[in-house]
């Protein structure tokens, strides 16, 4: 069975868990206050900001074959961070000003620990569930809301068909070079897929509960 299909069934519940957090059910129903969804952008703008080291060392660690889809990545990532600053300049946000929570902080450090220490499968598997999770509950988003929300933006980035695309060629690339791996290999990259879900669970839970440093 190809690794992504086995993955989404042995920790099916997790994955559901966090498709289905409260931060999303509201945010789908239209519902969700305007402090929690900006405590969100707020933080997530750190991380995209981050994700920028995180590609470049991949870039530099990996082999040619992926830089040039990395490249396209790294310009998705500044076009995401100019969709935090439009966001932010509308809702008189300060975005220079923010500090990355305990769980956005702990989420980064474990990515650019990643780039830095482990393989290439390991990064790809990280990268595959990051973007999936998003994509999947983007999509939950947009079958939720009509449009002329202030969140079409983020929507159509992490919806839309170009991040589709992005995310099958993910898929594609971990289950092709994971095929035929050993047992030992794939229980270290299901560790990581779990750790990677948890992670996207608690940054939701995390922006719904503005949970900060003392
Ligand atoms: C993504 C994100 C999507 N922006 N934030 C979290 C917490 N998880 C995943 O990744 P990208 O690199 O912004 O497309």
């Amino acid at each position: 069975m190809k690794f992504t299909e086995r993955v989404h069934k042995k920790y099916e519940s997790q994955w559901e868990r966090m498709l289905s957090h409260p931060f999303i059910e509201e945010l789908s129903g239209g519902r969700l206050s305007d402090e929690i969804f900006d405590f969100w952008a707020m933080q997530d703008y750190i991380f995209v900001r981050e994700a920028i080291r995180f590609f470049s060392v991949l870039m530099a660690r990996f082999p040619r074959q992926y830089q040039k889809p990395f490249q396209q990545t790294l310009a998705g990532l500044e076009h995401e961070l100019q969709l935090f600053t439009d966001y932010a300049s509308k809702r008189r946000i300060e975005l220079d000003k923010v500090e990355p929570t305990p769980i956005c902080h702990a989420y980064n450090s474990f990515l650019l620990a990643s780039a830095y220490h482990e393989d290439v499968d390991a990064n790809f598997v990280i990268l595959y569930t990051a973007e999936k999770a998003y994509h999947e509950a983007w999509k939950k988003v947009r079958a939720g809301l009509k449009k002329g929300t202030p969140y079409e933006g983020f929507i159509e980035n992490w919806a839309g068909e170009m991040f589709r695309q992005y995310v099958d060629w993910l898929e594609a690339e971990l289950n092709s070079m994971t095929d035929g791996y050993p047992a030992s290999r794939l229980a270290k990259l299901d560790e990581i897929f779990l750790l990677t879900v948890r992670y996207e669970y608690l940054f939701w839970e995390m922006a719904y509960n503005r949970l900060q440093w003392i």
